[in-house]
């Protein structure tokens, strides 16, 4: 569980979950279970996606995978164990309500669930080697890292108790708009990134023949696709004018990491 929560994870959902409830005027007391616990629901994911049943991988972020460094029953087991931990975590947040603790567990568990995450993952791996539309895509990544991104972006809400309707709309608007560029700046770096740097070796996704957006769109489609999302991201911040300065920067991260 320690070798798969501490080998240089960017933490991009925590951030979400923390630069949002900051942003609300949430204390950051107030989002530290729930940045943990999201962390721990990607950790497990990653663990269980590397294995010989999933996408088989030996790297992940430049270090052998969890299933690897130790095997394949320590690695499900751990998967399981940081999942568990997840909504231990969100149980017992003496920070929050009672209300606000099931609301953070509903939160998280439909947005790793059979309706999210999971059933992304399933569709996923039901479509290897069988082409998918534009549309058949955008649904697969909406749930398979989509749900869990504007997850962490609802879940800082919560934590900061403060948050109106027009601006959970606006920020599941930014949510969607990240989650979907992250997914297309991951495409574009499976072809124009450097092995060492993105920790999995380049060229991959073409080899295995997965679909993406540079197969889809060529890679000029999918670097203007990716800059319409950032666009789309930053005007859905609009709203809450220099406050959400940070989440602006965290766009701009997400569509400009290297790795
Ligand atoms: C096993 C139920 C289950 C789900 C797995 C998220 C997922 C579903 C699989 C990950 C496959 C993958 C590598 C997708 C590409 C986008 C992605 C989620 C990359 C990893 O996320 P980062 O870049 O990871 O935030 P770090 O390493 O920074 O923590």
């Amino acid at each position: 569980m320690r070798y798969a929560l501490f080998n240089g994870g960017k933490r991009i959902r925590p951030a979400l979950v923390y630069l949002v409830n900051a942003m609300l005027g949430g204390t950051e007391e107030k989002a530290d279970n729930a940045a943990a616990a999201i962390e721990c629901i990607h950790s497990y994911s990653l663990v269980h996606d590397d294995l010989p049943a999933m996408d088989d991988d030996d790297l992940r972020r430049g270090k052998p995978t969890c299933h690897i460094a130790y095997d394949e029953a320590t690695a499900i087991l751990s998967g399981d164990a940081l999942q568990c931990l997840a909504f231990e975590l969100l149980a017992n947040d003496s920070q929050h309500s009672h209300a606000n603790r099931i609301r953070l567990i509903q939160l998280l568990s439909q947005a790793s669930g059979h309706q999210g995450m999971v059933v992304g993952q399933s569709f996923d791996l039901r479509h290897v080697d069988k082409p998918l539309t534009l549309t058949q895509l955008e649904a697969m990544h909406q749930h398979k890292t989509g749900a869990l991104l504007q997850c962490a972006v609802q879940m800082g809400a919560v934590c900061s108790s403060a948050v109106a309707d027009s601006q959970l709309s606006a920020l599941n608007q930014y949510a969607k708009a990240i989650g979907l560029a992250f997914q297309v700046q991951d495409d574009i770096l499976d072809i124009e990134g450097d092995s060492t740097t993105i920790g999995k070796p380049q060229g991959s996704d073409l080899e295995q023949n997965k679909p993406t957006y540079p197969a889809l769109l060529g890679l000029d489609g999918a670097k203007l696709k990716l800059k319409q999302l950032h666009t789309e991201a930053l005007a859905a911040l609009d709203i809450f004018a220099d406050r959400a300065d940070s989440l602006r920067a965290l766009a701009d991260f997400i569509v400009h990491r290297d790795h």
